[in-house]
């Protein structure tokens, strides 16, 4: 990570109905999820949407009126960055805990998946992007561990309240072709690196590091409207589409 800051792109992750019961109160508005990536151009292969069961979320309102969730550090950070009404201040409306809207059904744009599911990530770092991470298996190693992981065992969906019908029907996307790796890449990374658990975390950082490069440098997309264009020319591309359908926004941290 440089010195000045970083770019990412917020991902609007929509909440369907029924909402969560602890979000009854806003079923008449909008509310997303926010999840903040350095890579739009995968957000063909979408699969699910990480958040930490422990940590706390807020809701806040903005300027117009859609209700985005988050941690209250990427709230404050995005309310000097002309989300809010007022510049520097957040309009909270509720204080969360992941666990609160954990199990619940999104839409997110491009996936392939017409309706994905709010699942545990142990490994999510508070004080990173939004505190919410979009998972896309096939060319992330972590998101790949993890839903595996979720996967192959039972009394961890269960300890978080999730439904077989949110995990088992959901695999990764081939969506970029990388020399070498294939239209896996995420999972041949972590199978050449025998990695067991999104615990592994030396080997997926081992496994991040190869992936990321050869992909942004030598990927092509094999899905959407850039098939069969590299990554790199298209990734400004697909950030800008979905900022214009009003399904992402930059944001600075
Ligand atoms: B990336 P950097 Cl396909 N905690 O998005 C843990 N991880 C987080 C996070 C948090 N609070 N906030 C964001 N991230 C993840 C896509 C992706 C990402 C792909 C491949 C690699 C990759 C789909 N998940 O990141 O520390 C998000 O995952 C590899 C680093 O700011 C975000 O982009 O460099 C990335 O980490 C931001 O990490």
């Amino acid at each position: 990570e440089g010195v000045g800051p970083q770019e990412y792109t917020l991902i609007k992750l929509k909440m369907l109905k029924p909402y969560p019961e602890k979000l009854k109160s806003l079923e008449k508005k909008n509310v997303y999820l926010v999840a903040a990536t350095l890579r739009p151009e995968t957000m063909y292969g979408q699969t699910n949407c990480w958040i930490h069961p422990d940590i706390p979320y807020v809701a806040c309102e903005l300027v117009n009126g859609d209700i985005f969730v988050s941690t209250k550090r990427a709230a404050l950070n995005m309310s000097y960055q002309g989300f809010s009404k007022t510049d520097g201040k957040v309009d909270i409306v509720m204080e969360l805990v992941g666990q609160d809207f954990m199990g619940a059904a999104l839409s997110g744009p491009l996936t392939v998946y017409d309706k994905i599911y709010t699942l545990p990530m142990l490994t999510i770092k508070e004080g990173k992007g939004t505190g919410v991470v979009t998972s896309v298996p096939s060319d992330a190693p972590d998101d790949y561990a993890a839903l595996r992981d979720l996967k192959k065992k039972q009394p961890f969906r269960e300890k978080f309240g999730i439904k077989d019908e949110m995990v088992l029907p959901y695999d990764p996307v081939p969506i970029i072709d990388v020399p070498e790796y294939g239209d896996l890449c995420a999972v041949t990374a972590c199978d050449q690196l025998k990695i067991q658990s999104q615990n592994d975390k030396d080997k997926l950082q081992e496994a991040k590091e190869k992936v990321y490069m050869k992909g942004f440098y030598e990927g092509v997309m094999k899905i959407g409207e850039f098939k069969g264009q590299k990554v790199q020319d298209v990734k400004k591309l697909v950030q800008a589409k979905m900022i214009k359908n009003n399904e992402a926004v930059k944001y600075m941290e």
